[in-house]
């Protein structure tokens, strides 16, 4: 008998109760039984789904598919290669449709238009904007960015979206504004991990403050690889937020509240601690559970050292002056 014990790219942010330990020893042990049986056929890769084609670009007719691509600003840098598009778009993380890596497999059902996002709380324009206004509203522009999964997995990918900025100026906040509250979808008909599981507390939300919200590398995104976001990505609005952990960068959302007190967010709320609410990337910091000290490249299983907030101090670091 083969046993293997997990990576710690394999321990998931959902492992937070002994009943999903359990669940989760159960999955892994099928996954490890899938992930044999395909590197006997296909040589020594991690991952089970390169032979799979996936749905990398939205299949039905995509409203403002006219807008890409777009031009590319230069000034963001990566320091590795992109990831492969193929392996990028099949190995997720969205629990909303499985706590598995292939999101793309359960979202044939998702419904992406019509779509409205609304901006609300603590400002003076607020407002419901229909996503395909929304898209038109700003120039789009690609940024190759880093993606640094707590689970310690990253990517490189270049996503196509505008500044949270610039949405944040267009609707005025007071100055009692303090924090931004983004929250993702509610479709449990669609959505099959959101009908399944009671253990989280749909939708998914996050925050930020505003003088993260308000910093330049902050991106709405609704484009990747040079087309609109296929869902398993989050379309068909996410946020990049790439000095800080995966789990901030929220897919799918409908709604941006602005409010006055560190709002909740969903990983801290079900544990705060292991997912705090700032969150940025910091190798010297370890999850309670592994070490961050490293991080694999999703598509060559390269292991690289992890940067503080993931290699973006140049432009962060001023938020944080006591770190
Ligand atoms: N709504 C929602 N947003 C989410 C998640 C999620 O489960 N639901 N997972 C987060 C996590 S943990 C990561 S690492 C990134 C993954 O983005 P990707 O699948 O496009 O690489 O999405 C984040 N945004
Ligand atoms: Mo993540």
């Amino acid at each position: 008998m083969l046993i293997k014990i997990p990576r710690d790219w394999q321990i998931k942010e959902s492992e937070v109760t002994p009943e999903h330990l359990y669940f989760n020893r159960r999955e892994f042990l099928k996954s490890t039984a899938g992930i044999l049986a395909f590197s006997l056929i296909g040589g020594c890769s991690d991952h089970p789904e390169e032979n799979v084609t996936a749905p990398i670009v939205p299949e039905a007719a995509d409203p403002t598919s006219d807008l890409y691509p777009t031009r590319k600003n230069e000034k963001y840098k990566l320091d590795r290669p992109l990831s492969i598009e193929e392996i990028a778009a099949t190995y997720n993380n969205y629990y909303e449709f499985t706590e598995q890596k292939d999101v793309f497999k359960h979202i044939d059902n998702f419904v992406i238009r019509p779509w409205t996002v609304t901006v609300s709380g603590l400002v003076k324009k607020p407002k419901t904007f229909d996503i395909d206004e929304l898209i038109r509203k700003f120039p789009l522009e690609e940024r190759l960015y880093r993606h640094r999964c707590v689970e310690a997995w990253s990517m490189a990918v270049p996503w196509t979206g505008f500044p949270l900025a610039e949405l944040i100026r267009l609707v005025e906040p007071s100055s009692t504004a303090k924090y931004i509250r983004l929250v993702s979808f509610l479709k449990p008909e669609e959505a099959p991990g959101q009908k399944r599981s009671s253990r989280y507390h749909w939708p998914y939300y996050e925050g930020l403050t505003i003088g993260e919200a308000m910093n330049e590398l902050a991106f709405l995104v609704t484009g990747i690889y040079g087309h609109p976001l296929p869902v398993q990505h989050g379309a068909p609005l996410r946020l990049a937020v790439p000095w800080k952990y995966g789990y901030k960068s929220i897919k799918g959302i409908t709604q941006i509240e602005f409010v006055d007190s560190q709002p909740g967010t969903f990983w801290n709320d079900l544990q705060p601690l292991e997912y705090g609410f700032t969150s940025n990337v910091n190798p010297e910091v370890p999850h309670p559970r592994w070490s961050q000290a490293t991080e694999r490249l999703i598509d060559t299983g390269e292991r690289v050292p992890t940067r503080l907030y993931n290699g973006y101090g140049e432009f962060v670091s001023s938020l944080y002056p006591s770190e």
